[in-house]
């Protein structure tokens, strides 16, 4: 298996000799309004190596001899003349777009395409049309299958996960499929896939259902171990989300004296045995999903264990342990006022949040708060490349699209701006330089939102962050576009 190198992909014909003959496949991660090669907000210093290309490489059966080359568009452009006999896509919501008119490329010249991904999984309907196969669901056992029926020549036109799925017997992600040089770093792990809980917004119970899948801590340590890896990301949603196996976890990374960083619920605080064993594992930095500072709004989108009143001591807790807080929040709830934006950007600076970070509530398909809102007709559109969690694709309850656009802009600025900074800065459990440097990206992140967060690279029409700026205050074009 290979990675192709930047604007080289690699035509069969000249194909080294002993892939001559061989079945080619091309798995292809698209760009989305985010994460792209060029112009996006993941340079360099923020892009870690994606593991999905890397797992589906690794599970491509040995037995069948298939040349496969990996092309992540968020490092590379991608050469839709490539001569390949099949082509695998990942497709989240926001990359849609884009995977559908490169499969409709790659199948115009007459290579089948398959689909896959959280985004195929939550709407599978909606990519159907789009791909020779798609499969739904996490593909250990399915992709291997779809690989040896297409090599007898009778593909399915749809694979679904097998219901008796079990991470151990998964192989270790091959990591060699991508370029190294290209990302920070190639330490990314990934050891529970799903979550308990059932937040409304959220796509993990719509997608993968509530039971945890666990890849045996051992497994993990081994992958840390081989990879002589000093400090892991972990891409769990909810590292704790099943404790039992979190303390077996924490448990077996205790030895390897590493540090590491992932996601977890705001409960983790709340269990202090668990906290300690996090910080004793190795534990610097946790992304929390706070979502907002109000106790009804958070109750009505089904995520009441989170208790507003209880965020500044969860801090408290962190810092003690030497763990960093990157807190996220979105804006647009329907109990949201116009006055949200200012009293949430506040907060975060009062309570010594490390790293703020604000979203757009998006309503991915598939989800409960998705087919609520498509009941209610408050949907604008199905222009999937601006469901990336800062455009604004629905009509929100108590203020209007541009208030729920620009207000989010303005609790980034009022987050990072140069006092906002230096009194969560005075607070911090990252060490300084790092914490001084990240602020300072965000900070300018914060103040290029509407550079970022557009979709001119696929999409003709304006955004509405660049409606928003050229248009004067008070305008409705940004309602206009949206319409
Ligand atoms: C890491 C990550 C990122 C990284 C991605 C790149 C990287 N460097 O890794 C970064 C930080 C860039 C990122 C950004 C965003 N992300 Co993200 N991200 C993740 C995360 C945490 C892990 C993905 C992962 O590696 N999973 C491990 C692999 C092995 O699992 P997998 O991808 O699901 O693949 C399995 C199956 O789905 C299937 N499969 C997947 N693709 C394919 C393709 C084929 C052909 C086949 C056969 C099978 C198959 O097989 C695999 C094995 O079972 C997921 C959540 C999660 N845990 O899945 C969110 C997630 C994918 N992200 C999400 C979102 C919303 C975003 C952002 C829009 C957030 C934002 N506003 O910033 C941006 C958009 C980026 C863009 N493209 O423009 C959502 C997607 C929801 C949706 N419906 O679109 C997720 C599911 C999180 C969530 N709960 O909401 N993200
Ligand atoms: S706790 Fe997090 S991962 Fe779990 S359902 Fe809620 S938002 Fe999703």
């Amino acid at each position: 298996m290979s990675y192709a190198p930047p604007g080289h992909a690699t035509p069969k014909a000249d194909a080294p000799a002993e892939q001559q003959g061989r079945l080619s496949v091309a798995l292809i991660s698209p760009k989305g309004p985010l994460y792209r090669h060029r112009g996006g907000i993941f340079g360099q210093s923020l892009r870690y190596m994606p593991l999905t290309l890397p797992t589906l490489a690794a599970l491509v059966p040995e037995e069948l001899d298939i040349a496969v080359t990996c092309y992540d568009e968020g490092i590379q452009d991608v050469d839709t003349d490539l001569d390949v006999d099949l082509v695998g896509m990942t497709v989240i919501t926001g990359t849609a777009t884009r995977a559908y008119a490169l499969a409709a490329r790659f199948r115009a010249r007459g290579i089948p395409v398959v689909l896959g991904g959280p985004h195929v999984t939550l709407a599978p309907e909606d990519a159907a049309p789009h791909a020779d196969a798609i499969v739904v669901g996490y593909a250990e056992r399915s992709w291997p299958q779809l690989l040896h029926d297409f090599v007898a020549g009778r593909m399915a036109p749809r694979y679904d996960q097998a219901s008796d799925l079990d991470l151990a017997e998964s192989p270790l992600p091959d990591r060699t499929v991508l370029p190294r040089w290209r990302y920070l770093t190639p330490h990314v792990f990934e050891a529970t896939r799903g979550c308990i809980h059932t937040c409304d917004f959220c796509v993990v119970p719509s997608a993968w259902g509530r039971k945890p899948l666990q890849k045996p801590p051992e497994a993990i340590v081994e992958d840390l171990k081989r990879m002589k890896t000093r400090k892991a990301i972990f891409v769990d949603l909810n590292i704790i989300a099943d404790r039992h196996y979190a303390r077996r976890l924490f448990i077996a990374l205790k030895p390897l004296g590493i540090q590491w960083y992932g996601l977890a619920t705001t409960l983790l605080a709340d269990d202090l045995p668990l906290l300690d064993l996090a910080a004793e594992s190795g534990c610097r930095g946790l992304l929390m999903g706070l979502e907002s500072i109000s106790p009804v709004s958070l109750k009505a989108s089904h995520k009441g264990f989170n208790r507003p009143e209880d965020y500044a001591t969860v801090v408290e807790r962190l810092h003690e342990r030497r763990i960093a807080l990157q807190g996220c929040f979105v804006f647009g709830l329907d109990q949201d006022e116009p006055d949200v934006f200012e009293k949430t950007a506040r907060f975060a600076v009062e309570a010594g949040i490390d790293l703020p970070r604000f979203a757009i509530v998006t309503p991915f398909p598939g989800t409960p708060l998705f087919k609520r809102l498509e009941r209610e007709g408050r949907l604008l559109h199905r222009h999937w490349e601006q469901y990336d969690g800062q455009h604004v694709v629905f009509q929100p309850a108590r203020m209007s699209v541009e208030a729920l656009q620009k207000g989010t802009e303005a609790a980034w600025k009022q987050a990072y701006s140069w006092s906002g900074i230096a009194r969560r800065l005075r607070r911090t459990a990252a060490p300084w330089h790092v914490a001084a440097l990240t602020n300072l990206g965000y900070r300018r992140y914060a103040h290029n939102l509407h550079r970022f967060y557009t979709c001119d690279w696929l999409f003709e029409a304006p955004s509405p962050w660049r409606l928003l700026h050229r248009e004067p205050a008070g305008s409705d074009a940004a309602d206009k576009e949206q319409a």
